[in-house]
């Protein structure tokens, strides 16, 4: 992309009604506007991150086995009031009537709707196990929307849910989840720590959240330092190999870890002294395994190898994907700008034209441009008529992981500078090496599945 040609409209001013520094730099960069209280619009490099983020999320679901669906965001109320969340959900839900006066809502959550729709279609315990998720638009109208996207009224997740004919079942499809979580938020960049939570109004023995620490979050929590030692790095997972599952399960949840809802002051004292930290968190997932309550009440039966008509074990798991974007911004910044991790960057380079104009200077550009092209990366080229500090102060701003300067007297000797936004180290190459450097980097970041 030129920047010439996009749509960035960065703001030179610090937003007076952003209280924190996601919210700030997301106004300041240009990638979202205000529609409405906790409604935004996307704009092209806030959509660009967006859909990163949502591309790793389908990746890790379907690696994991889940299959990926499409429900509408409106819904009829006909299988809440069966449910007995209709009246339950209270102010957050957003009701409104068709034109034939029926009850309808704009969907805080999927259960009622897909249970449903597996009792209508599945009948025999072969169909089982299955998991099935989409991401969607959901609204919940909130008392208080704040921080931007970060607690929005209208945001986008992922959600899934599993359907199994035993407990058991139901508990390594829980585990699943945890694991292809943690490997999801990695690929983020982000280390979310997963916390034994309480389960709200879903319900259920089992859950646990996923927190990104930061200071801004809006929950308290409680951990052993040790925790945020773990990383899931390259280890292969074999998702369907029940105990490998459990032992990854194990290893990131036997540390103490809790939301303030849980939090046990009696065990966090066991924790040995200097390890005990209290810190805020941003909920950035949520897993619950919540059995048969709903299938009962929406009627997902199926025959077991008995012949025996059983309700279907449930669980339901979230993620919150445009919530994602602010947690990340909190997670990696520094005072000039976002510095976005590779993973989800919304151009993989910038590419920044000391002086514009210069037949030389301008060639080398467009050659970089070019080269990066194909190979199949987005570089964000600054060809517009503006001084050196300015172009600098826009990379700073929209945070690309890498930039390559571009400059005459730099080209005398046939080199360019590479420059690591988050090390804040320059290099200076040919830029044939600049420019495999750069695809090095990325090959980590492959899209990994055909199937998105
Ligand atoms: C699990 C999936 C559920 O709704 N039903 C389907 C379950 N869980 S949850 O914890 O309530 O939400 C899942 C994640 O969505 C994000 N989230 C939000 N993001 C932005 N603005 C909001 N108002 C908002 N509410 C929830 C969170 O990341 C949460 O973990």
């Amino acid at each position: 992309m030129r920047l010439s040609r996009y749509f960035l409209p960065v703001l030179k001013e610090t937003p007076a009604e952003a209280q924190i520094v996601s919210h700030r730099l997301m106004l300041r960069a240009g990638m979202i506007k205000q529609a409405s209280a906790g409604i935004y619009s996307w704009l092209p490099m806030g959509y660009k991150v967006l859909r990163n983020i949502e591309r790793i999320v389908h990746e890790e679901q379907i690696r994991a086995g889940h299959i990926p669906m499409l429900m509408p965001t409106l819904q009829s109320a006909d299988l809440w009031q069966k449910s007995g969340r209709y009246e339950a959900y209270g102010p957050e839900m957003l009701r409104l009537k068709d034109r034939h006066g029926r009850d309808m809502l704009y969907g805080p959550t999927n259960e009622e709707m897909i249970t449903d729709m597996v009792g209508n279609f599945v009948t025999s315990y072969k169909s089982l196990p299955l998991t099935l998720y989409h991401v969607q638009w959901k609204f919940r109208d909130e008392v208080r929307p704040r921080f931007g996207v970060m607690r929005g009224r209208e945001f986008l997740m992922k959600d899934g849910y599993n359907f199994d004919l035993t407990k058991e079942a139901a508990l390594h499809a829980y585990n699943r989840h945890l694991v292809s979580y943690l490997r999801t938020y990695e690929r983020m960049g982000l280390q979310a720590i997963p916390m034994r939570a309480d389960s709200g109004p879903i319900g259920g023995d089992y859950t646990h959240e996923f927190l990104v620490l930061a200071d801004t979050g809006e929950s308290e929590v409680f951990y052993d330092a040790e925790i945020t030692d773990l990383a899931f790095g390259e280890r292969e997972i074999d998702y369907d190999n029940v105990a490998q599952c459990d032992a990854v399960l194990q290893e990131f949840t036997s540390r103490y870890a809790r939301t303030d809802e849980t939090h046990d002051e009696a065990e966090f004292a066991q924790i040995p002294a200097e390890r005990q930290r209290s810190a805020r968190g941003i909920e950035v997932g949520q897993i619950f395994y919540f059995g048969t309550e709903y299938s009962e009440k929406l009627g997902a039966y199926v025959q077991n190898d008995d012949g025996q008509r059983v309700p279907l074990h449930m669980g339901s798991h979230g993620i919150g994907v445009s919530r994602l974007v602010g947690a990340i911004i909190e997670a990696s910044h520094d005072d000039k700008g976002i510095i976005w991790p590779e993973g989800v960057t919304p151009f993989h380079c910038g590419i920044v034209n000391l002086k514009q104009g210069d037949d030389e200077a301008d060639a080398a550009c467009e050659s970089l441009y070019k080269a990066l092209e194909s190979h199949g990366l987005e570089p964000l080229y600054d060809d517009r008529n503006e001084r050196a500090g300015g172009k600098f102060a826009t990379m700073d701003l929209i945070g690309l992981p890498w930039r390559i300067t571009v400059g005459p007297r730099g080209l005398k000797n046939g080199v360019v500078e590479l420059t690591s936004h988050r090390t804040g180290v320059s290099e200076e190459m040919t830029p044939e090496v600049a420019v495999a450097r750069v695809v090095e980097i990325y090959q980590a970041h492959k899209p990994v599945n055909a199937a998105v």
